[in-house]
C-alpha cells in the first residue's frame, strides 16, 4: 500500500520484508566501522548533531559535499553498492508507477539514531540533484515530521516510521522542511537486534 502524505511524498509501510531489513542492517553495521565509518557532524553554528552519519559514494560535510575524503580519518568514502540503487529504483516505481524512475541512484547518507538522537527541522537544499530521495527505516519506530516548503513551523504532518518502511520524497516534497523529533526506544522488531534507529537515505547525484 502506498500513502501519499503530501504531493510527491509517498509512504510505503512495510516495504522491506524481514530478510531485507536484516540484510540492510548488516550492511549498515559494516558501513559504520572505520575507516570512513560513523562520524559526528559539526553544524555551522558549532553544535554537534546527535544523529551520526556515514556517506556512501560521497562525503557529506554539512553543508556541502565532496567525493573524496571523510573528515577525521581522511579515508576514501565507501562505495555505493549497485543493489542499493536497485532497491531505491523499486521504491520510486512503487510510489509513482512503473517507468517513473528516470535517474540512477548512486549515493547515500546513512543516519544512526542512538537513544536520545533527534533531527531538527531542515531542508535538503544543498545538493544539486532535485530527483526524489528514497528513505529506508530500520530498528526503532520514530516520529517523522513532514513540514512545508516555507519554514520550520506549522503546518506539518507527523507520521510514524517503522522498521521496513520506505518513504519517497519527490516533486514539491523534495524541498519541504522535515525532521525526526522523537524515536520510541525499544520498539525495534525482535530479530533485528538493534537499539535505536537507522535510516538509509538514497539519492541521485
Ligand atoms: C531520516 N533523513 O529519517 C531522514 C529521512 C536527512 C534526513 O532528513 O536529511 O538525512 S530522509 C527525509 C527527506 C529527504 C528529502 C526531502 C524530504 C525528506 N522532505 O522533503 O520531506 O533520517
Ligand atoms: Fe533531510
Amino acid at each position: 500500500p502506498a500513502v501519499e502524505v503530501a504531493p510527491g511524498a509517498v509512504h510505503l509501510p512495510g516495504h522491506l520484508d524481514g530478510a531485507a531489513q536484516r540484510e540492510l542492517l548488516d550492511a549498515c553495521r559494516a558501513w559504520a566501522r572505520p575507516p570512513a565509518g560513523l562520524r559526528t557532524v559539526r553544524m555551522p553554528r558549532g553544535g554537534e548533531m546527535s544523529v551520526r552519519q556515514v556517506g556512501l559514494g560521497w562525503h557529506w560535510y554539512p553543508y556541502g559535499y565532496a567525493r573524496t575524503a571523510v573528515d577525521g580519518d581522511e579515508a576514501p568514502v565507501k562505495p555505493f553498492p549497485a543493489w542499493l540503487g536497485r532497491w531505491a529504483r523499486r521504491a520510486v516505481e512503487e510510489a509513482y508507477g512503473d517507468g517513473s524512475c528516470t535517474v540512477p541512484y548512486e549515493i547515500a547518507l546513512v543516519n544512526f539514531y542512538g537513544g536520545k538522537a533527534r533531527m531538527g527541522m531542515h531542508r535538503d537544499s544543498d545538493e544539486r540533484s532535485r530527483d526524489p530521495v528514497v528513505s529506508f527505516s530500520l530498528g526503532d519506530t520514530c516520529v517523522f515530521r513532514f513540514g512545508n516548503p516555507d519554514g520550520r513551523g506549522r503546518p506539518w504532518t507527523d507520521v510514524e516510521l517503522r522498521s521496513g518502511d520506505a518513504f519517497v520524497f519527490g516533486g514539491p516534497s523534495r524541498l519541504a522542511y522535515h525532521g525526526v523529533p522523537r524515536v520510541h526506544p525499544g520498539t525495534a522488531p525482535l530479530g533485528t537486534g538493534l537499539r535505536g534507529r537507522v535510516n538509509v537515505t538514497v539519492r541521485a547525484r
